[in-house]
C-alpha cells in the first residue's frame, strides 16, 4: 500500500510543474497517457508497483480533486506552472469567489492585482473554508479575498473552470477584490451566532445561538403577542408596537438580547421604530406542547444591501453611520425554536421583516 499523499505530491510535481523531468508528452490540455506516467514511476524504485488502479484509489481518496483520468489519459485540473501554457475553457463564474493568502502579500496584491506568480493561473476559491485553507499554507492567520467574480466577468476578464471548488484566471485586477471581514452578523448576535457556513453567504446568514460557555439552551423571554402554534408577533406597547426577545442561557445564565423591534433591523436601526421594553415586562416563554421552558434557537438573517445603505442612509446622515452599520439594518430576522424537553420545533417561531 503507497502513502496516497506522498504519491500524490509526486504526481503533482510530474503533471503541474516539470514533466520533462518524467519524459511525459503533455497535450495543451494537458492530458498525459497514463502508462507514460506509470513507465516514469517505476523508474523511480518508491514506485516500482505503481499501478493504474492505485492512480484512481489516490483521486477516490482525496478530499481535493486534483486529477481526472479519461481513456487513459490523465491530468491535473489546476496548479500548472509548466511553461506551455495549458488551455483552459473559459466559463462564466459564480458572482462571488473568494481567495485565501498571507498578510505579508497583501500590500502588492493591492498595488498590482492578483497575479498567478509561479503558476500559470490566479487560483480563486467557490467558498471560504477553502479560501481559508489555501491561505493558511501561507500564513497563519490568512486574510480571505472576496472577488466581485460577476463584474469582473462581465467587463471582460476571463475565468476558467477547475474543479468545483477551484476556480481560475489569468489575473484579477484589485478593484474587483475587497478584503472579506467575515459574515455580516449584527452585531448584537456577534460571538453568539454560530454560522452555519453551507448556509450562508454575504446577503443571507443562517446559524444556531451559542452560548459563550458553550451551552445551546436557552430560557427565553419576550414581550410579544402569541398565536396558536406558539409564534410570536409584534404587540403593542404604549402607543406603537414591540417585540422583543431575549435568551438566557440554561448553564451560565448570562443573557443575551436577540431581537428588539425598536433596536435592530431596518425600522430599529435607522428609523427607531419602537420603543424598548424594559426587563420586568418580559414574559417567559413556554413549549406549548410540553410547556418546557429550554430551547434551542435558531436565526436567519437576511442582510442589507451595504451599497444601499451607504447610499440611502450613511450618504444621508453621515455624522450618524458609518457604512460598517449595515449589518445592524437587516432586512429579515428569521427565528426557529426546538424545545429542549418535548422536541417539538417551531419553524419560523418569528418571521419578520424589517423594512
Ligand atoms: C499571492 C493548492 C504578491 C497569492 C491550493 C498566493 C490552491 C501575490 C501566492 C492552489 C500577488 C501564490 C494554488 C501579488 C497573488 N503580489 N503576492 N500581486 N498576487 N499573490 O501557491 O493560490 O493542494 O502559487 O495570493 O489549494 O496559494 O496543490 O497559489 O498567496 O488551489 O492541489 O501569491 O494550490 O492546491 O501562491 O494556491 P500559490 P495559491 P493543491
Amino acid at each position: 500500500m503507497y502513502d496516497m499523499a506522498d504519491l500524490s505530491r509526486e504526481i503533482a510535481y510530474a503533471l503541474r510543474h516539470a514533466p520533462w523531468e518524467y519524459e511525459l508528452e503533455m497535450d495543451e490540455d494537458g492530458w498525459v497517457p497514463i502508462q507514460q506516467l506509470l513507465d516514469a514511476l517505476h523508474r523511480d524504485k518508491r514506485w516500482i508497483t505503481v499501478s493504474e488502479k492505485d492512480l484512481h484509489n489516490m483521486i477516490e481518496q482525496s478530499e481535493k480533486k486534483r486529477y481526472e483520468i479519461k481513456s487513459k489519459m490523465i491530468r491535473a485540473f489546476y496548479g500548472h506552472s509548466i511553461p506551455m501554457k495549458i488551455v483552459k475553457e473559459a466559463k462564466m463564474p459564480p458572482d462571488t469567489l473568494y481567495h485565501g493568502t498571507a498578510r505579508r502579500f497583501l500590500e502588492s496584491i493591492k498595488e498590482k492585482g492578483l497575479i498567478p506568480q509561479s503558476r500559470q493561473y490566479v487560483h480563486l476559491s467557490q467558498d471560504i473554508e477553502t479560501a481559508e485553507s489555501v491561505g493558511l499554507r501561507h500564513d497563519n492567520k490568512p486574510c480571505i479575498l472576496k472577488i466581485n467574480s460577476k463584474k469582473a466577468w462581465e467587463e471582460g476578464i476571463r475565468f476558467y473552470y477547475g474543479n468545483e471548488k477551484v476556480w481560475l484566471a489569468d489575473e484579477i485586477p484589485y478593484k474587483y477584490v475587497e478584503e472579506w471581514n467575515g459574515y455580516p452578523v449584527p452585531r448584537h448576535l456577534e460571538g453568539i451566532l454560530q454560522v452555519d457556513s453551507k448556509k450562508s453567504n454575504n446577503f443571507n446568514i443562517e446559524g444556531k445561538l451559542h452560548c459563550r460557555c458553550g451551552c445551546e439552551k436557552f430560557r427565553i423571554r419576550t414581550f410579544s403577542e402569541q398565536d396558536k402554534n406558539g409564534c410570536l408577533h409584534v404587540s403593542e406597547y404604549q402607543n406603537g408596537y414591540s417585540l422583543m426577545i431575549k435568551a438566557e442561557c440554561c448553564n451560565c445564565n448570562d443573557r443575551y438580547l436577540i431581537f428588539d423591534m425598536a433596536e435592530h433591523g431596518y425600522n430599529g436601526f435607522v428609523c427607531h421604530d419602537g420603543i424598548t421594553v424594559s426587563d420586568n415586562e418580559l414574559k417567559g416563554y413556554g413549549c406549548n406542547k410540553c410547556n418546557g421552558q429550554s430551547f434551542e434557537i435558531e436565526i436567519g438573517i437576511e442582510v442589507e444591501d451595504r451599497e444601499q445603505f451607504i447610499e440611502e442612509v450613511v450618504e444621508e446622515e453621515p455624522d450618524k453611520y458609518v457604512p460598517e452599520d449595515y449589518v445592524d439594518a437587516f432586512d429579515w430576522i428569521c427565528i426557529s425554536i426546538k424545545c429542549s424537553e418535548c422536541g417539538q420545533v417551531i419553524n419560523d417561531w418569528v418571521d419578520f421583516e424589517t423594512s
